[in-house]
């Protein structure tokens, strides 16, 4: 009797369960609400379809694989790192900083460089390179003429969440994604944008391909507080392969001596710039932890 499905939306105290056919607006059982269990968006659930005595509801929520806040969502498959090649100029500290973040909550980051329209080849090239040996899928893209969306959208698959500076083009890249819902983009809705998205309710889209995205475009700003400082230099995949070389176990690739990571920083095996942006992470955990 019961069946799967997906919470997508929550609606007061109801929440909307996307299962193999339809939608159904259920509540969350007596008992489960009784003991404070909160669903998300996100959460895979079982529900009891609604019957003439009884209201739809959900019976159960499956555990959870990862879940973050604002915009709360579980079961994150992927977190999307927006930049502009231009307008505005990246922000490559936020970047990894939620390359980071994805990496600290196992959810798999997926970079997106968006108006690459705005730029020569050689310029865009020289950005990639900033994420030099890091493993993490790169798309270039051009929301305005279409370039690179068809290749970046057949990768999405389960959750995935939008992330970056604003301006970047999360929005457009949402509306390019999904056909059936139009979000305002641009300066004259950025107003407005803010105002909404602190009342708005997160809601899954369901992609045409199958995939589903957050609509409303998460943080600009990140603070890593929870990360231990000790705990950062494991999440740079570009660092792995090196750091069994150092000559501390737990060395930090900052100011020891005989540090494999800053020689392959020197050999051009690691991105210079992403290193000193390491060290400024750093720094900041350090001063975090101080105060
Ligand atoms: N040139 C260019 N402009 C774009 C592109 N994608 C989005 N924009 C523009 O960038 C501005 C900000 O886009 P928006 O989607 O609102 O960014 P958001 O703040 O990240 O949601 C809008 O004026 C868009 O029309 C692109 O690929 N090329
Ligand atoms: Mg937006
Ligand atoms: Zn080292």
């Amino acid at each position: 009797m019961v069946q799967k499905g997906i919470i997508i939306k929550g609606v007061g105290s109801f929440y909307d369960v996307l299962t193999n056919d339809k939608v159904i607006r259920c509540r969350l059982r007596g008992r489960l609400r009784l003991e404070g269990i909160r669903p998300l968006v996100g959460d895979n659930v079982l529900v009891r379809p609604a019957t003439n005595v009884q209201e739809a509801s959900i019976e159960e929520i499956l555990p959870r694989k990862n879940h973050m806040q604002r915009p709360t969502v579980s079961n994150i498959s992927n977190l999307i790192v927006v930049l502009a090649a231009k307008k505005p100029s990246p922000d490559l500290l936020l970047v990894d900083k939620l390359l980071v973040y994805a990496e600290h909550l196992n959810i798999k980051p997926i970079l997106v460089i968006n108006k690459i329209d705005l730029v020569q080849d050689e310029y865009l090239n020289r950005l990639k390179k900033e994420f030099l040996n890091t493993g993490y899928p790169c798309y270039p893209i051009s929301v305005i003429d279409g370039h690179g969306v068809e290749e970046f959208k057949k990768y999405l698959e389960g959750i995935s969440v939008l992330a970056g500076q604003s301006g970047v083009g999360k929005s457009s890249i949402i509306n390019a994604l999904s056909s059936s819902h139009k979000l305002e983009t641009g300066e004259i809705s950025k107003k407005l944008n803010r105002g909404r998205h602190t009342t708005r309710h997160v809601e899954l889209l369901i992609l045409d391909d199958g995939g589903m995205i957050v609509d409303t475009p998460g943080f600009s700003q990140l603070s890593l507080l929870e990360i231990p400082q000790e705990g950062l230099q494991d999440k740079y995949p570009d660092f792995t392969f090196h750091k069994s070389r150092c000559r501390f176990t737990g060395c930090q690739h900052n100011q020891e001596p005989d540090c494999a990571v800053r020689d392959a920083v020197e050999q051009g095996q690691i991105s210079q710039g992403r290193y000193e942006r390491y060290l400024i992470l750093l720094e900041d955990l350090a001063k975090q932890r101080r105060y």
